[in-house]
């Protein structure tokens, strides 16, 4: 299993002189590197959990929601002003662009998925405890590799 950060990855342009309060005033940003997306036109949608409730389907029950534009097969988005704490990712490569994670009539997803940890159960969808990480403060990346 691959590990869920870089450690040692410097988080970007975030840690800079322009903006230092992300290391200094206790919170956490994360950043989101998602690679491996095979499909190149459409988003992915990511989302940040705080708890189990909801997870991984029921976004409109996770703690932050963004979709971004994948690009060269890859996609970054940044949730910053956390409280530390534990959180999990998960991310899906929305082809059609309709912020829906889209199965066909046997429930087998159609568009490709992650989640942090790169948990990737086969029969099965991953669980909270599975994908959860710990979030001490300052900058911290979570790279996703999608499949
Ligand atoms: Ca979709």
């Amino acid at each position: 299993m691959r590990r869920p950060f870089l450690t040692g990855l410097v988080c970007g342009l975030l840690v800079t002189a322009a903006e230092p309060s992300a290391r200094q005033d206790g919170t956490v940003t994360l950043q989101i590197h998602v690679t491996d997306i095979t499909h190149t036109n459409g988003s992915a949608g990511i989302a940040l959990w705080a708890g189990e409730k909801g997870f991984p389907e029921g976004i409109e029950r996770a703690l932050r929601t963004i979709y971004v534009p994948v690009v060269d097969g890859q996609a970054r988005a940044t949730f910053e002003d956390l409280e530390p704490g534990d959180y999990a990712v998960t991310v899906f490569n929305d082809k059609d662009q309709d912020e829906e994670f889209d199965r066909n009539w046997l429930g087998v997803p159609r568009e490709s998925w992650g989640v942090s940890n790169n948990v990737r159960p086969r029969l099965r969808a991953p669980r909270y405890d599975e994908a959860v990480f710990s979030a001490s403060g300052g900058c911290q990346v979570v790279a996703i590799a999608i499949e």
